[in-house]
């Protein structure tokens, strides 16, 4: 397993003009991430970051690199222009002037692996999250002025709480367990209905159409050693969407006490002065530029991607664990517990769910 592995990863760096065939070569798995493989690879003279795609999740990897490409370009620009802290992810071409390389059934991209800069999974202090905060914003900015027309879409209806909500019905429908979880799916309906009206502003194209992450979980952020955000990463998700969305998904992570499989709810709380901390660093960069309805619909963002991601992972969990990676088979109830708890914790601030 070892040497097929070492041996796949000599085949892709020899396809890459600027990575030089050296004699050592070591990697490391690196375990966050519940879809693609990464890697962390030493060359003699180079040390590398080195994704396998998962091409199940995303078929077509030419579009999607080609899309990250051109974001990661314009936002080199606008950084540079603005005279901004932040690097894009700058990903290294192969011969054929691709930032991936096909290999039989596998897809893979490098870029250099950011030795300087770290990854968190909880935020240390809330200059942190008002640092990331200020960087995801800078990266819808920096985007504001690209076309949303011609996009692709990765995962289609990736964060439409209504659909997921229906793929949720269809497991329970299909799964033997469900009768075992009533009181978690109560949850759920309860969540749906408290967020129909964030779905009603979707639907009526009340909320913007922009170009965001998608997935701005702390631990897609790289800081530097002063806790500074300096890089956005993970971009195979960024499409046309709500700033909502982002906005949510940070909260959900950085707002919560607990990683997001954390079983132990008891402990589970929400950080107050995190969420407003984050809001500032925020709606200082890209406030001007939010409409009203954008702004109205902040306190249900944390709530929204909650709900998604319990929905998510209680759809995966009832169908046996196809989607995300799991280290157990109750993982995704427990990733899903999690994020539904969370989530009404946070409603609490808005409407009873419970
Ligand atoms: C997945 O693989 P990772 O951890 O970057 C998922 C996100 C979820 C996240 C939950 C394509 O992202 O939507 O928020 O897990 N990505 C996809 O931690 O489904
Ligand atoms: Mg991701």
């Amino acid at each position: 397993m070892h040497s097929d592995i070492l041996k796949e990863i000599k085949a892709v760096l020899s396809a890459y003009p600027e990575i030089p065939k050296g004699k050592n070569l070591e990697y490391e798995r690196i375990p966050h991430g519940h879809i693609n493989h990464s890697y962390k690879l030493e060359t003699d003279s180079k040390c590398l970051f080195i994704q396998r795609l998962n091409v199940n999740i995303f078929p077509n990897v030419a579009a999607m690199c080609n899309q990250i490409e051109q974001v990661t370009q314009h936002l080199a620009c606008y950084y540079q222009k603005n005279n901004l802290p932040y690097e894009a992810v700058n990903f290294y071409k192969t011969f054929s002037n691709q930032i991936f390389y096909q290999t039989g059934r596998n897809f893979y991209r490098i870029c250099d692996y950011k030795s300087a800069l770290v990854a968190h999974q909880l935020p240390t202090n809330n200059e942190m999250v008002l640092s990331a905060g200020e960087a995801f914003a800078h990266f819808a900015k920096g985007l504001i002025d690209l076309p949303v027309a011609d996009a692709f879409f990765p995962i289609r209806r990736f964060h439409d709480l209504a659909f997921r909500y229906q793929q949720l019905q269809e497991a329970k429908q299909n799964s033997n367990q469900a009768t075992a979880l009533l009181g978690l799916f109560q949850i759920c309906d309860k969540l749906f209905d408290l967020l129909k009206p964030v779905l009603r502003y979707l639907e009526e194209g009340n909320l913007p159409s922009r170009w965001v992450h998608n997935d701005t979980k702390l631990n897609n952020l790289l800081f530097d050693k002063q806790l500074d955000a300096r890089c956005v990463v993970d971009l195979d998700t960024v499409m046309p969407g709500s700033l909502i969305f982002d906005i949510g998904d940070a909260l959900r992570t950085m707002g919560s006490s607990l990683e997001e499989d954390d079983s132990e709810l008891d402990k589970l709380h929400i950080n107050k002065s995190a969420i407003d901390s984050f809001l500032q660093g925020y709606v200082s960069v890209i406030g001007e530029h939010m409409t009203s309805e954008e702004k109205e619909m902040i306190p249900y963002s944390g709530i929204y991607m909650s709900a998604i991601m319990g929905y998510r992972f209680l759809t995966d969990f009832l169908s046996g664990n196809r989607y995300y990676r799991v280290r157990y088979p109750n993982h995704n109830l427990d990733r899903a517990r999690n994020q539904l708890t969370l989530a009404v914790i946070l409603s609490e601030d808005i409407g009873k769910v419970k």
